[in-house]
């Protein structure tokens, strides 16, 4: 038997990563590198309604809050700092098992405007994982000391997101960053990320697999980023097979699957 229903399945792995699905929010997740402010927009937004924990079968602290915006509430979902989502550590492995499978309604990237190359890996890793993304540009008051100016709307062109820039220390930005994770989550916003084109033996061996892995899923296929795990299956990344089985079929898969090829 697949999912019952695409809604049930995505709830049940949502609170596969402790989301308190009750509440039916938009779930909202905060990445970025870390001491980029991320938590300081955490606690900007959610104040007191916020509790923290740990991610399941980790020693890695999890934060979770709320906060209301427009008549909404939206649960919020503070990821570990990390430079990229390789998964080459517990805080790499959390950040990308739940954007990967607990599909957030939105992704805000936190990036230090005083050190945006750096941080721009991430944001890349991260649009080529999920579209709903918005670029938290904060430290905005810390680039202006350091006369650092950036081309927000050629930034927003280059990339395909939107980009807010941010003092998050001082609350300053966080209304219109409120304003488009509603416009995101809502989709009264389209967002069209840039996408990252490989040489064209790897574009090739993505189009390969793509069949392959869709064949392998069968219907539980439904809303996972496909040439993305195509990428990390090509890199031979034995820890994203370990993740759809914890929370994918784990989850939601009562019967076998036959994952030929893939062990
Ligand atoms: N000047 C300035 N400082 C800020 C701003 N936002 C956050 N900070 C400061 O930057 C430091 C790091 O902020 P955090 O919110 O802890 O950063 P983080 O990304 O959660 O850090 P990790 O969880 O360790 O990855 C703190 O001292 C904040 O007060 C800002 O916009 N401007
Ligand atoms: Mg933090």
């Amino acid at each position: 038997m697949g999912l019952t229903s695409e809604s049930s399945g995505l709830n049940l792995l949502r609170e596969s990563f402790n989301v308190d699905v009750e509440k039916n929010n938009p779930v909202i997740a905060l990445t970025g590198n870390p001491n980029t402010g991320k938590s300081t927009v955490f606690n900007a937004l959610t104040g007191l309604k916020q509790h923290t924990g740990n991610w399941p079968g980790k020693t890695v602290t999890q934060a979770q809050g709320y906060y209301k915006h427009l008549g909404q509430e939206y649960t919020l979902v503070d990821l570990p700092g990390t430079y990229s989502l390789l998964a080459s550590s517990s805080e790499e492995m959390v950040a990308r098992d739940f954007i990967c499978f607990a599909k957030p309604d939105a992704t805000i990237v936190v990036a230090d405007a005083t050190n945006l190359e750096r941080n721009l890996n991430l944001v890349l890793q991260v649009t080529e994982l999920t579209k709903n993304v918005v670029l938290c540009l904060n430290l905005m008051d810390e680039a202006e000391r350091k006369n650092i100016q950036i081309d927000i709307e050629g930034l927003e062109k280059e990339l395909g997101i939107p980009v807010v820039p941010t003092v998050a220390r001082d609350e300053i930005g966080l209304d219109k960053l409120r304003n488009i994770v509603k416009a995101i989550v809502e989709q009264e916003k389209r967002v069209k990320p840039v996408r990252v084109k490989y040489s064209s033996e790897i574009e090739k061996a993505i189009d390969q697999l793509l069949p392959d892995i869709k064949n392998a899923l069968g219907g539980l296929s439904d809303g996972l980023n496909l040439r993305w795990l195509a990428l990390r299956l090509l890199e031979g990344d034995q820890t994203i097979l370990e993740s759809m089985r914890n929370y994918y079929f784990r989850e939601n898969l009562e019967s076998e699957v036959d994952f030929y090829g893939f062990d």
